[in-house]
């Protein structure tokens, strides 16, 4: 080994095998080894959240013979510590020539042409992979522990969440895969978790959205969903019912391995808060809505479960004052989090409200729900103060007119031939679903 000379090689080692082993020994040839071990933040921005946490991961490194020193590397692109620690070579498997890793190829390269570097590729090991042995390990490491720890996690990983409602396994399935293929951008997006809506839950079933369709239906739906899925769920719980059954309620979800339950600070008869004052829309008794909150705290016996209390004072036109002064009755009751509601169109209110609440409340995680006043980027939401921004009934909106127009049209033409362009082959749909 030439001591004089420096090497660089960026790993997660979440999943280690003898690729990465191969790797660091040839760096190990060329001279002193530097590892750039990803953080748990890059890992869970740019791919999914790490199975083994940032601690394992550096004694893991660090006890190997041929690695000299880890540093943390903050994201996919080597810029930073490259030019901070300017090695002689980097090494990496010559597999990254093609696909998305490609584009950070060309900026190390370009980065090591800056001072002189150079690039040693090494031949890829064949016949392992990281990315299958991490689909395969999914499912095992998919127990309701760890699932229902994974939104505190991500909250604390990255600046916002992205949530889409999903009301099936079907619906479970499209959110847990689907991912934008912009060739510019290194990792695909894909959302942080999932929401199980009580106004599509119900739509879905053909009921309205009152506090109808019972728990254990509701829990039925969550079943089918956690089976197919591995992301983190969202409940919404709509009032929480009786502060008695409450505390049942939160027992039974985190058992299930869902991660959080959203409750409402409404009584009686609950109405869809999108009807706003068309409605009527009774504000519970904020002590008692507080209670309720604490009783479900109480009841709690995971640590990771978290329990958001809803504001609903903007829905009923009781204003920001109102939801400000009960955010703070039920953030002092123990609530993990606020969501903060509002059906006007241009966000205005809403900006207000974060804007107040984060003066007072810098850390605490706040969701929002931009269904009327979407025109508003998630970058600036989140800007704004929102760290999980959920689209909540996009799912349900855009399969109900696809299937009443289906329907309809059949019914016109007196035959399905006419909708055969607008509907899944049915070869397709067989091989929706893989075995
Ligand atoms: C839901 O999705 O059921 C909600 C959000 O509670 S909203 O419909 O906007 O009230
Ligand atoms: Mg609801």
């Amino acid at each position: 080994m030439s001591e004089s000379k420096s090497v660089y090689i960026a790993i997660s080692s979440d999943i280690l095998h003898r690729g990465h082993l191969r790797i660091i020994e040839a760096g190990a040839e060329l001279g002193e080894v530097t590892v750039g071990l990803l953080t748990d933040r890059a890992i869970a921005t740019y791919k999914r959240l790490p199975v083994l946490g940032w601690e394992s991961r550096v004694a893991l490194v660090s006890s190997m013979r041929s690695v000299a020193r880890v540093v943390e590397q903050d994201s996919l692109s080597y810029a930073d510590n490259l030019r901070q620690l300017r090695p002689d070579y980097v090494v990496h498997g010559d597999d990254w020539r093609t696909g998305k890793q490609s584009l950070v190829r060309a900026e190390v390269l370009s980065v090591l042409a800056e001072y002189g570097g150079e690039l040693v590729e090494v031949p890829y090991t064949s016949g392992v992979s990281g990315t299958e042995v991490e689909r395969g390990l999914r499912p095992l490491m998919n127990t309701a522990d760890r699932r229902r720890g994974k939104l505190r996690q991500l909250l604390a990983l990255k600046p916002f969440l992205r949530v889409m409602e999903v009301s099936n396994g079907l619906s479970a399935l499209i959110v847990e895969n689907v991912h934008t293929e912009d060739p510019e951008e290194i990792a695909p997006r894909e959302y942080d978790a999932m929401w199980v809506s009580s106004l599509c839950d119900s739509s879905f079933k053909g009921k309205p959205d009152i506090e109808l369709v019972d728990f254990t239906s509701r829990m039925n739906t969550i079943h089918e969903i956690m089976e197919v899925s591995s992301k983190p769920i969202i409940v919404d719980g709509d009032t929480g019912g009786r502060i008695e059954h409450f505390s049942y309620t939160v027992r039974t979800l985190e058992r299930a391995g869902v991660s959080a339950v959203i409750i409402e600070d409404k009584t009686g008869l609950k109405q869809n808060s999108l009807f706003g004052t068309d409605a009527v829309q009774t504000l519970d008794d904020p002590e008692a809505f507080a209670a309720k909150i604490l009783a479900g705290k109480r009841a709690q016996v995971s640590r990771d479960f978290m329990i958001f209390a809803r504001l609903e004072s903007l829905i009923a036109g009781a204003g920001i004052e109102d939801a400000l002064s009960r955010a703070s009755v039920y953030l002092a009751a123990g609530a993990d989090g606020i969501m903060i509601h509002s059906k006007e169109k241009d966000g205005s209110e809403i900006r207000e409200f974060l804007a107040q609440f984060r003066a007072g409340h810098p850390d605490v995680p706040v969701v929002v729900v931009p269904t009327t006043y979407n025109h508003i980027h998630e970058d600036e939401l989140s800007e704004m103060g929102a760290n999980i921004i959920i689209h909540a009934n996009h799912l349900l909106r855009s399969a109900y007119p696809a299937m009443f127009n289906t329907a309809k049209k059949i019914l016109e033409c007196g035959r399905s031939k006419e909708v055969d362009d607008e509907i899944m082959p049915i070869k397709d749909v067989l091989k929706l679903i893989p075995e």
